[in-house]
């Protein structure tokens, strides 16, 4: 017995309880006297079977995550597994919430699962960049097979109890009081008589497997894996369940295991599991939230429209209001098509598609938001526009209402301070498609509530979003570094390199499509346009717009887009364009490297970074990766742009930021002092306001 361990008695059913909150990782102090439990109550003749459950809200979550990189401490999570297949009684697992990770490898530990109707299920170490190390690879396919344990593994997705019951994960699904039913379960098979098979010498479905489906499965698998280790790894893994022994697969797992765990990819994933749970905590925890029950979205286009389904997906009904019938119509007529897209992809049925468009209450008049709590305004990028918006909302909006802006780079003080409310302004900076891009900037402003604050920031994650919060300045944290990444892909360009060139170096990093293409994708007038309205000029993509290339939409952009398609295909037109324009400026073109490229981008954006820690635009630099990689792309394999700057080396990214910026003299090369620091002291976190 321990505080995270216990042993009840229900007659000749013995219970262990695992007690560890909040998600019953299993952590060293739960498997030491968890092995201990399991092997009493195995030699103790007086009990007949045994559930293994666990207290609180779920069932175990995974090994604990907080271990990995540090020395193994005995007994480790296999040894606990092994012990538990050694007892000849019937064990069950009951579980609730969700079994994840290590925690449904304990399960699997058992010779039988039974579930909550509403519990969840799955391997989700891919995730983490690493594989399931608890026998996981090896035991999941003898239950429901070598093919859908692949999907499942490099996945990581998570059955429900139902799916789970029918592919044989779980033996029988109950609707409430799962424990019990799990004890009365146990009784009655062990009442039945046994000998009760282990998981671990279950071999009819391994049997059956097709290898060459398997293998075609799994290069399909792997093709999507983009660089990233641990999908390979755990393909392989499962392929040795069908291919070797018991014993020999699972050795062959540990091993695997362990090489990915000490790796940079399984470490930068790591840190992003973490830093997206730190970056959800503002000061005030204790504070009141104040109550949203309604929102308010003002504007029907593409981005107003995106956040008022983000809203509504997320349980909120929303209220939308426009300028004209017709344009609202408009703006109601995408949601319903995007919702159509869903049901026909078969994510959303039918019945779901008209209970949520029954969500959305259309308006052309102010006063119909006078109910809402929330009130977000998604208008032309004006100041003037959205001080007038901002003027009818202070009239309208009920006392305590939070009114958020969803501009992109305007200054939010400059608003609040327009209105008879600062206190109850800030930003709501979504990313487009709102209602499928995970990343949230929240923006609060000089005056901005400490509650309005807590309040949106649990809002977010009710809707499923990533939130960061992050100050007022020109583009905040994400666009603000976007642009130091920018000018130096233009100026790159001018130097000899080609589009295709530069979005490859990007690739083989890891982004899911270099700047080009992604800038051809978004639409080259949506910047064109923010940069006439600025004053502000970027050579070749102006000149690009100015002859109608707008991107993928016009069939021409950096690339050519022949029918309709979207493979971006290489244009010789673009490139002569390119060196024309060069040769204008007398800018004689040369041979340039990937690393060269990777360099002149990747590190002004790692400087600026620094530069918005230092001004405290960011609390952490924890938080300038989660929102890099959610909003942006940045691949995960590295960790987000300040994480990579540690595995990098920044001594070495501030040597060539001074070599970059003595050639060229320009001020996105000039290293900041906390990048400066971060060399010498190998953290962030001296400069990190908290
Ligand atoms: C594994 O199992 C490897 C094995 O195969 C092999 C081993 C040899 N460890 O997410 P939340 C913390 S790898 C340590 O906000 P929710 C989390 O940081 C693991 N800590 O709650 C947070 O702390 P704080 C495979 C963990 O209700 C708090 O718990 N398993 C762990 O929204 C609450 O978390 C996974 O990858 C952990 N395993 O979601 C599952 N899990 O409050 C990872 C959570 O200080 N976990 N914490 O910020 C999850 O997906 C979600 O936490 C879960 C609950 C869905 C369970």
């Amino acid at each position: 017995m321990s505080n995270f361990v216990s042993v009840a008695r229900d007659s000749d059913v013995a219970i262990v309880t695992i007690d560890n909150p909040p998600v019953n990782a299993l952590s060293f102090h739960v498997r030491e006297p968890l092995m201990h439990a399991l092997a009493a109550l195995r030699d103790d003749a007086s009990v007949g079977a045994i559930v293994v459950a666990c207290a609180g809200r779920t069932f175990v979550a995974g090994a604990d995550i907080t271990e990995f990189g540090k020395p193994v401490q005995q007994p480790e999570l296999r040894a606990v597994i092994g012990t538990l297949e050694t007892i000849a009684k019937p064990t069950v697992a009951a579980i609730h919430g969700t079994a994840l990770g290590g925690g449904l490898e304990l399960a699997l530990g058992c010779h039988f699962r039974v579930a909550d109707a509403d519990a969840r299920l799955g391997l989700p170490e891919v995730k983490l960049g690493l594989l399931p190390g608890g026998g996981g690879t090896v035991r999941l396919p003898r239950l429901v097979g070598a093919i859908k344990a692949l999907r499942m593994i490099v996945s990581g997705a998570l059955v429900g109890a139902d799916e789970a019951h029918e592919a044989g994960l779980v033996d029988a699904v109950f609707e409430s009081n799962v424990i019990t039913h799990a004890v009365n379960f146990a009784r009655e098979i062990a009442r039945k008589g046994g000998p009760f098979t282990p998981v671990r010498d279950r071999d009819d479905e391994i049997k059956k497997t097709e290898l060459a489906a398997f293998d075609a499965g799994a290069a399909d698998l792997a093709r999507k894996a983009r660089g990233l280790d641990a999908p390979i790894a755990c393909a392989q893994a499962v392929r040795n369940t069908v291919t070797m022994s018991f014993e020999e697969a699972l050795a062959a797992e540990r091993a695997l295991f362990m090489k990915l765990v000490a790796d940079d990819q399984s470490r930068a994933q790591r840190h992003l599991f973490f830093a997206e749970r730190e970056a959800a905590k503002v000061p005030g925890k204790d504070l009141v939230r104040r109550r949203i029950a309604r929102v308010g979205v003002v504007g029907a286009g593409t981005m107003g429209g995106g956040i008022a389904m983000a809203f509504v997906n997320g349980g909120f009904p929303v209220t939308l209001l426009e300028t004209s019938q017709e344009v609202l119509q408009r703006g109601l007529g995408m949601i319903d098509k995007n919702y159509a897209v869903s049901v026909s992809r078969g994510s959303l049925t039918e019945d779901a598609k008209r209970q949520r468009l029954a969500q959305f209450k259309g308006s052309t008049d102010y006063s119909d938001l006078a109910d809402c709590d929330l009130i977000i305004e998604a208008v032309f990028e004006d100041m003037a526009v959205k001080k007038e918006v901002f003027g009818k909302l202070d009239a309208m909006a009920k006392p305590g209402a939070i009114l958020a802006t969803n501009t992109s780079y305007l200054d939010i003080d400059e608003i609040a301070a327009s209105i008879s409310r600062p206190q109850d302004v800030l930003g709501l900076h979504f990313f487009s498609p709102a209602n499928v891009m995970k990343l949230l900037e929240i923006v609060r402003a000089d005056k901005t509530a400490p509650d309005a604050l807590a309040t949106v920031v649990d809002l977010a994650r009710r809707i499923g979003k990533v939130a960061v919060v992050v100050g007022v300045c020109h583009g905040f944290v994400g666009n603000r570094m976007l642009a130091a990444r920018g000018s130096e892909s233009e100026a790159l360009l001018l130097e000899g390199a080609t589009p295709s060139q530069i979005d490859k170096a990007f690739t083989d990093f890891g982004w899911p499509m270099g700047p080009f293409q992604m800038g051809d994708l978004a639409g080259l007038d949506i910047g064109w346009r923010n940069r006439k309205a600025r004053g502000q000029t970027a050579v070749i993509a102006d000149m690009l717009c100015e002859q109608g290339r707008f991107g993928q939409k016009t069939g021409r952009g950096f690339y050519l887009y022949e029918n309709g398609s979207r493979m971006p295909v290489r244009d010789p037109q673009v490139e002569a364009l390119i060196r024309g324009k060069a040769a204008e400026k007398g800018i004689a073109p040369r041979e340039i490297s990937a690393e060269e490229i990777i360099e002149r981008t990747h590190y002004p954006l790692i400087n600026e970074g620094a530069k918005i820690l230092e001004e405290g635009i960011a609390a952490r630099a924890s938080d300038i990766d989660v929102i890099w990689v959610n909003g942006y792309g940045f691949p995960i394999g590295k960790g987000g742009p300040m994480f990579w700057a540690g595995l990098e080396g920044a001594t070495g990214i501030v040597q060539r930021l001074e070599y970059w910026h003595q050639r060229t003299g320009k001020d996105v090369f000039k290293p900041v002092r906390l990048l400066k620091r971060m060399a010498e002291t190998g953290s962030w976190e001296a400069g990190a306001r908290p």
